[in-house]
């Protein structure tokens, strides 16, 4: 089990932007709640009861009958035989500040989250721009289970058997224009539900991006599960991205908008703190946060070990960036 009590590096930047930005009023509610989590008791979230369907029809990757869209061939990069994290650890170690900036307090706040009905749209640069009921989202290809690796920028690790499918075969859905250059997201907006968007501590709703390559690489998918059930509402229910090659936070949780552009779109963590988080987020053990080196990971459950390029996933995807100073594009 991972510390409970630890202070993150997001979460102590945070600390230090309440104070700076949203007033006393702000930063004195943000330390109270804080040292009241700190001084008493977390809550028992081995008690929270995880019920979850299945994921219906699920297929393993490396059976998969429908071939990769672009790129590469090889689906090796689809699965690792490194050893799994638990599913007690990938539910109750989150990060997910619409509802808590406590690792072990996400599970908790979000355990009543009903995140069905539930729409998507596809908006932008497309012939067809729709918006997606979810039942139809989840039918437009079968899910397959990708086992990922998980770096966040924090400096740990999970190896996470998700179930999901390749973005690109939505995006083929709603038929991009040759000036889609990238892809925007959202998180779903509704401080009734998100608790903690009620508060200032980010710029609500959550935003990520991608480039349009990037957005249709094959490794890139759009998870509804975890080791075949259905996923909870901590880990970002019921849709969100994951980018394996990139740090955790680009993987942005409960998406409800997905929006085709020509410019790069802002991104809450490099618009939070433009030094520190940038667009490309790239895993990347030779460029060191200005706080910490990211040259190792705490694997967790599993000891230290040393961080990859590209968090290993350099065959795949370094063709990405060839000619990019990745110091500068950090
Ligand atoms: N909407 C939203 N998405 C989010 C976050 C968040 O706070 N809000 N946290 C990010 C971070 S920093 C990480 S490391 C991963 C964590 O995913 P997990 O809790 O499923 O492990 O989600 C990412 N997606
Ligand atoms: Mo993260």
């Amino acid at each position: 089990m991972p510390p409970e009590d630890e202070i993150t590096p997001e979460s102590t930047y945070l600390n230090r932007r309440n104070f700076m930005r949203a007033g006393i009023l702000t930063a004195t509610a943000a330390a109270t709640g804080y040292l009241y989590r700190r001084f008493n008791a977390p809550p028992n979230v081995n008690s929270v009861p995880l019920e979850l369907p299945d994921v219906p029809d699920l297929i393993t990757a490396n059976q998969s009958t429908t071939a990769p869209a672009t790129a590469i061939e090889d689906r090796s990069g689809f699965v690792t035989d490194e050893p799994q994290t638990t599913f007690h650890d990938i539910t109750n170690y989150n990060n997910y500040y619409e509802f808590s900036t406590d690792k072990d307090g996400v599970a908790p706040a979000a355990q009543g989250f009903i995140s069905r009905p539930w729409q998507v749209a596809v908006t932008g640069l497309c012939r067809k721009p729709q918006i997606f009921d979810l039942t139809d989202l989840l039918k437009i290809a079968r899910p397959e289970e990708r086992i990922y690796r998980m770096r966040c920028v924090e400096a740990w690790s999970m190896v996470i058997p998700w179930d999901g499918y390749s973005l690109s075969k939505l995006l083929d859905r709603v038929q991009p224009l040759s000036s889609a250059k990238y892809v925007a997201f959202q998180t779903l907006f509704d401080p009734k539900r998100m608790p903690n968007q009620n508060s200032g501590i980010l710029d609500w709703p959550y935003v990520e991006g991608l480039r349009m390559d990037e957005a249709m690489h094959p490794l890139t998918i759009l998870a509804s599960g975890i080791y075949g059930k259905q996923l909870p509402p901590q880990d970002g229910a019921p849709i969100r991205l994951i980018i394996p090659w990139k740090y955790g936070f680009k993987g942005i949780k409960s998406i409800v908008k997905i929006d085709l552009r020509e410019q790069q779109p802002p991104t809450t963590w490099s618009a939070a703190a433009p030094d520190e988080y940038g667009f490309y987020a790239n895993v990347n053990p030779n460029v060191d946060h200005p706080r910490w080196s990211q040259a190792t990971e705490r694997r967790i459950g599993a000891g230290v070990r040393d961080t990859l390029l590209f968090n290993g996933y350099e065959k795949e995807v370094a063709h990405l960036y060839s000619g990019m100073d990745l110091r500068k594009n950090f």
